[in-house]
This record gives structure tokens, sequence and C-alpha cells, in this order.
């Protein structure tokens, strides 16, 4: 892409409204324009990223056996008041009015539109283990929307429902979940911690919130050190066995977020050089909650014994929008921000110091079709700018690599190569860099 041609609104002064860093860093970037309180357009570097980090998450979502679907965003109310939840779920719940007085909600979350597509078509034991999930924007009309997309009104979220004919059943569902979320959160550079957690409106009795540490969290979190350096399991991981033991070895520390913390506890359970008292940034959260949306809204199955049982259900969300401020939080410098390589917007940035120079123009066009065929994804910063402001500019928007190409350089036949997290530079020749990317 050149630059010239393309939308990235770069904002020189720091947005007084933004609070936390990935917020400033947002704007700044052109990542995101703010349209309501906590509603917000994604432009172009922004959009690219969020769609990343969306295949990252299908793709686990996918091997873990999961089904993708795709419902709509309008429900009807009717369903909420089958499960119960229309009044319980209170304020924070869009309903709308249709033109011949249907009432409708803009869905929070898809319990309920779920069961009822389930309890549709399945029938027999024969069809679970059923995973069904989609990534699609929500609505929760949050009384104090801040930080930018970290807790806004309108995100994308992927959420997955689980369908199982017993608990323990349900509980291997729960794990395969459990797993995919430390390899697709490992998959975009961050660490995550599994914390136990308070089940809240989506209900319950066993949930797991995973959290990325940031001194910028919402969530006051305690747990055990240990759990920060514990492998992630390999993408040969198989989700037809048993999962239970890399669970169960995380579950054995310490790790809760402050509505279920017990100080005692973590007292007794963590020698006092483990423990770690910090903040915490949600990006996912899984839920086991048996029958609860089954019962009151007749979704059962005949199991082999020919008898009917409500079929036994569990919910998993990752905040989609809200992960692309988190790997920010964990990720950024003075300069701006750094994407790891697996979420960038693009792989690297070709900076052209001299455009409109003959031989830095069509050194750097060689350049960008080379890289190009290699199949990298180059933004390549053709503009007219001053050199120190295309520094400056890449800086901010964080690509993992900057090739910068100038008449002094190409004297020698050499392009430097700049890595944007450590800030190592080297001198190549053209060739030389596009062996290195086509790898
Ligand atoms: N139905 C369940 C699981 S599918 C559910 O709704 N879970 S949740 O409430 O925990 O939301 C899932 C994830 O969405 C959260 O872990 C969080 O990362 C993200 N999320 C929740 N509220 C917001 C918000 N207001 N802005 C951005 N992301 C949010």
């Amino acid at each position: 892409m050149r630059l010239s041609r393309y939308f990235v609104p770069l904002l020189k002064e720091t947005p007084s409204e933004a609070q936390i860093v990935s917020h400033r860093l947002m704007l700044r970037a052109g990542l995101i324009r703010q349209e309501a309180a906590g509603i917000y357009a994604w432009l172009p570097l922004g959009f690219r990223v969020l769609r990343k980090i969306e295949q990252i998450v299908r793709e686990e979502m996918n091997r873990a056996g999961a089904v993708e679907i795709l419902m709509p965003t309008l429900q009807q109310s009717d369903l909420w008041r089958e499960s119960g939840r229309y009044d319980a779920y209170g304020p924070e719940m869009l309903r709308i009015t249709d033109r011949h007085e249907r009432e409708l909600v803009y869905g929070p979350t898809n319990e309920e539109m779920v069961t009822e597509i389930f309890r549709a078509y399945v029938k027999s034991y024969k069809s679970l283990p059923l995973n069904l999930y989609h990534i699609q924007w929500k609505f929760r009309d949050e009384v104090r929307p801040r930080f930018g997309v970290m807790r806004g009104r309108e995100f994308l979220m992927k959420d997955a429902y689980s369908f199982d004919l017993d608990q323990a059943t349900a509980r291997r569902s729960y794990n395969r979940m459990y797993v995919a979320y430390l390899r697709a959160f490992d998959r975009m550079g961050l660490v995550t911690i599994p914390m136990r957690a308070d089940t809240g409106p989506i209900g319950g009795d066993l949930s797991h919130e995973f959290h990325v540490l940031a001194d910028t969290g919402e969530s006051q979190v305690y747990l055990d050190r240990n759990l920060i350096d514990m492998p992630v399991p390999p993408e040969t991981i198989d989700f037809g066995g048993d999962l239970d033991p890399i669970v169960q070895q995380r579950s054995a520390l310490y790790a809760a977020t402050s509505d279920v913390h017990d100080q005692a506890r973590f007292e007794a359970e963590v020698p006092e050089e483990r423990r770690m008292s910090t903040r915490g940034i949600e990006v996912g959260q899984v839920f086991y909650f048996g029958a609860k949306y089954s019962t009151p809204m007749k979704a059962t199955v005949t199991g082999p014994d020919g008898k009917d049982v409500p079929v036994e259900m569990g919910s998993y969300g990752i905040g989609v929008s809200r992960l692309v401020a988190a790997i920010i939080e964990a990720s950024h410098d003075d300069a701006g921000i750094i994407w790891p390589e697996p979420v960038a917007p693009f792989d690297l940035g070709l900076v052209n110091l001299k455009a409109g120079d003959a031989k830095t123009d069509a050194a750097c066009g060689d350049l960008y079709a080379s890289l190009t065929r290699a199949g990298k994804d180059v933004l390549y910063d053709d503009t007219a700018e001053r050199p120190g402001a295309k520094f400056a500019g890449m800086d901010l928007i964080g690509l993992p690599w900057q090739v910068v190409v100038g008449p002094r350089g190409l004297e020698k036949g050499l392009v430097e190569v700049k890595n944007r997290k450590t800030g190592a530079k080297e001198e190549l020749s053209a060739d030389e860099v596009v062996n290195r990317f086509a790898k």
C-alpha cells in the first residue's frame, strides 16, 4: 500500500480525553475515530489489526472443534423473557421498538438465541458435543464507557457456546476453550493468566477470566508469580484428548480477581516472594452454567437411555476489539505502538527519504514490488514529508520493521533495516532485504 493513496490520519497533539496510553496511541496513530460515547469507527490501520486478531481467534476456535456461524445483532425480546433475563439484565441492554411495536434488543450476548437455534434442530446426544461460535458486534449500554475501545458500548466479541449431554463432557468442552484461549492470546504476543472469577449476569458456578497484566487494567488481580512463565500448549495439542492436566496445572496455583479473592487463602497457599497483586485487563472469560438456559428454554436432548435431559451448556467470550487496546498496553514505548508481528497492520514500512528523486524512487519501487511478491504486506511511505516526520510517523504506527531508503545509502548500494522493538539497525543491500523477509 502506498501511503500517498492510503488513509492514515495521524494526530500531532495528544488528545486530552484519552486517559490511558492505548487510547492515546489509537487516536494519534489514526486507528479509530469516536462517533459517540463508547462507539468507534475503525480506520484502515485499526481495522487491519482487528481483522488479524479476529482471524487468530477463528483459527484457534476451529482447531478446538468449534463451528462458526453468524447470528444477528438484533434479537427478539421474547427470547429473553423465556430465559428470565429480560428484566434481570437491566439498563445495560439496549431495547428497541420496531414500526410494528415489536420489541427487540441489540444483543449484549447470545446465550438465548443460540439455545433457540440448538433446540430447533438438535434432539439426540449423538449430535454432541457441539460448540457454535460467532464473531459479532455487541452492545452494552455501559454507565461509564471509557478508555477507548477497552470499555466501549459497541464492541466486537467472539462468543462460543458449548452443548453437552452431562457435566463430565461439558467439563471437557470447557477445557477445550480454556486451552484454545491460552493459544490464541499467546499467538498475539500476549501473556494471559486465567483467574477464578465471578460469573455476573451470565450465571453458573465455574468461570475463569483471562487477564493481561498491566498497570492500566480495570481489575485488581492476585496471583502466584509462577503462572507467568507457564508453557502454552503447542499447535499439535490433541483437542480430542484429555486436557484436564493442563487446566489443573494452572488451577493448582492461586489466581483470582478481586470479586472472589480470599486474602487468607492467598497468604496460606502462595509463598510471600511469589505473591503478586496487580492490575489486569480482562480479554476473555469462560463460563460453565449447566442447565441455566436449557431448562427454562426447554432445550433437551435424548440420552442413550432414551430419557430427555436439559442440555449442559457453557459460554466463552473473547473481547476482540478490546484486544487491540490490550496489545498496545502490553507493547509500546514513548515513540508509539510496537505491534507483535502476527497482529501488525503491515509487516513492514518502506520509507522513501527523497520522494521525487529518480534513483530513490526506482529503488523503492523495486523493493516494494519484490517484497509484495514475496507475500509481505508493505506500507510504502512515498510521500513528500520531511524524513524526521516520516521516522516519527513510522515509530508511532509501530510496524515491526522499517526499511529506510535514501540517496546516500544507495550510493553504497545499501538501505537501512530497523527493528521497531529493539531499535537495532542494519545496513543491507536491497537483495539481502528481500531474502531476509521472503523467508
Ligand atoms: N456470554 C459470555 C461469554 S460468550 C459473555 O458475554 N462474557 S463477557 O461478558 O465476559 O464478555 C466477553 C468478553 O468481552 C470480555 O472478557 C471482554 O474482553 C469483552 N467485553 C465485555 N464488555 C466489553 C466492553 N464494554 N467493551 C469492550 N469489550 C468488552
